[in-house]
C-alpha cells in the first residue's frame, strides 16, 4: 500500500506521519512466531540453569516475556535483529507492503539500513516515569546514532508496533516540524539525548499507533518513549531505509538492496548471505557508532 498524497505531504510538512492499517495480523504473524520461538528457547535454557522457576507457557506473546524477564533479565541479552538473524525477520525487512510505503517517500532504489531494532518495553509500576535506558528512550533525533558522513542521506525510520502502541502501553512522542532545524547537538549522559538547553519548546504529539500501522519519521524529528503503564510488553520494531548508494551512517555494518528498478539482480534475497554479512561485521573490532 503506497502512502496517499496527503500522507506524503504531511510527512514533508511535519517530519513524521502515522500510516495505520498497512499490515494485517497475518503479515506480522511470522515475525511474532519467530520471536515466540526464541523466547521459548531462552526460557527453557534459563529454566534448565535454575534461573527461571516458571515458564509461563500459556501466556500470550504480549505478556510472557515480561513474566520471564521479571524472573531473569538475562533473557533479554542481545535480543535484537542482528543477533537473532531470523528468516521471518529477513523476509519482513523485504515485505512488499512495507517497501511500497518506503518507496512513496524514498523512490525506487531502496536499501535496508543496518540501524534496526526489536524493542520490548516492559510494564512499569513505579511512581516515577520509566527511566531512560534501552527500554525507554529520552528525547533524541535518530541522526545522532549515524556517522557524520551520512548527513546528506535521507535515512527514514519506520517504527512498527507488534501490539497496539497507546499512551498507556508507552507509545512514542514526537515533535512536529522541528526536523527543519537539522541536527541538534546530543549528549551521552542520560542515554543519547538532545542537549537539554537545545530542546525546542514545541508541544509534543502523542504518536499512538495500532498494531499494523507504521510511525514514519525524518532523521531529525525529535522523539522519545513514554512510560508503559499497561500490563503488556510494548513490542515494536524500528527499521530504517535509505536510497541505495547514499551513505548509510553505519558503513561498517551491512546495508543491502531491497528494491531496484534499475538493477533488479542487485536485490538481496538470500537470508544466509545477510547472516554472513552481519556475523562478519559483528566479528570486527567495535567501531564508534554514535556522534556522542
Ligand atoms: O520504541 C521507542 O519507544 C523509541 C524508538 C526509537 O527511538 C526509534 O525507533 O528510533
Ligand atoms: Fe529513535
Amino acid at each position: 500500500m503506497s502512502l496517499t498524497r496527503e500522507q506524503v505531504a504531511d510527512f514533508q510538512t511535519y517530519g513524521y506521519v502515522i500510516a495505520e492499517d498497512v499490515f494485517t495480523d497475518a503479515d506480522l504473524a511470522p515475525v511474532i512466531a519467530e520471536l515466540e520461538r526464541e523466547i521459548d528457547r531462552r526460557a527453557r535454557a534459563l529454566h534448565a540453569e535454575g534461573k527461571i522457576a516458571s515458564l509461563h507457557e500459556d501466556e500470550p506473546f504480549e505478556r510472557r516475556y515480561a513474566l520471564l524477564h521479571r524472573q531473569c533479565p538475562d533473557i533479554g541479552r542481545r535480543f535484537d535483529i542482528m543477533f537473532l538473524l531470523g528468516s521471518a525477520m529477513f523476509d519482513f525487512l523485504r515485505n512488499d507492503k512495507l517497501l511500497d510505503v518506503v518507496e512513496s517517500l524514498l523512490g525506487r532504489e531502496l536499501s535496508c539500513n543496518p540501524i534496526q531494532h526489536i524493542r520490548a518495553k516492559m510494564p512499569w509500576t513505579g511512581d516515577d516515569e520509566q527511566p531512560a535506558g534501552y527500554e525507554n528512550v529520552p528525547w533524541h533525533q535518530d541522526a545522532a546514532v549515524t556517522s557524520k558522513d551520512s548527513e546528506a542521506s535521507e535515512i527514514l525510520t519506520f517504527w512498527m508496533p507488534l501490539v497496539d502502541a497507546t499512551a498507556e502501553t508507552g507509545c512514542m512522542e514526537v515533535m512536529p516540524e522541528v526536523f527543519k532545524l537539522g541536527y541538534l547537538e546530543h549528549q551521552a549522559e542520560g542515554g543519547t539525548t538532545i542537549v537539554p538547553k537545545l530542546l525546542p519548546g514545541v508541544k509534543p504529539v502523542t504518536a499512538e499507533c495500532r498494531k499494523g500501522g507504521i510511525v514514519i519519521m525524518n532523521k531529525y524529528t525529535p522523539h522519545r518513549g513514554t512510560t508503559n503503564r499497561s500490563n503488556i510488553v510494548r513490542w515494536s520494531l524500528d527499521l530504517r531505509y535509505h536510497k541505495t548508494g547514499a551513505p548509510s551512517g553505519r558503513s561498517h555494518q551491512p546495508s543491502f538492496v531491497v528494491r531496484s528498478r534499475a538493477n533488479p539482480d542487485s536485490v538481496l534475497k538470500d537470508d544466509e548471505a545477510w547472516r554472513k554479512m552481519w556475523r562478519e561485521a559483528l566479528d570486527r573490532p567495535a567501531q564508534p557508532i554514535h556522534r556522542v
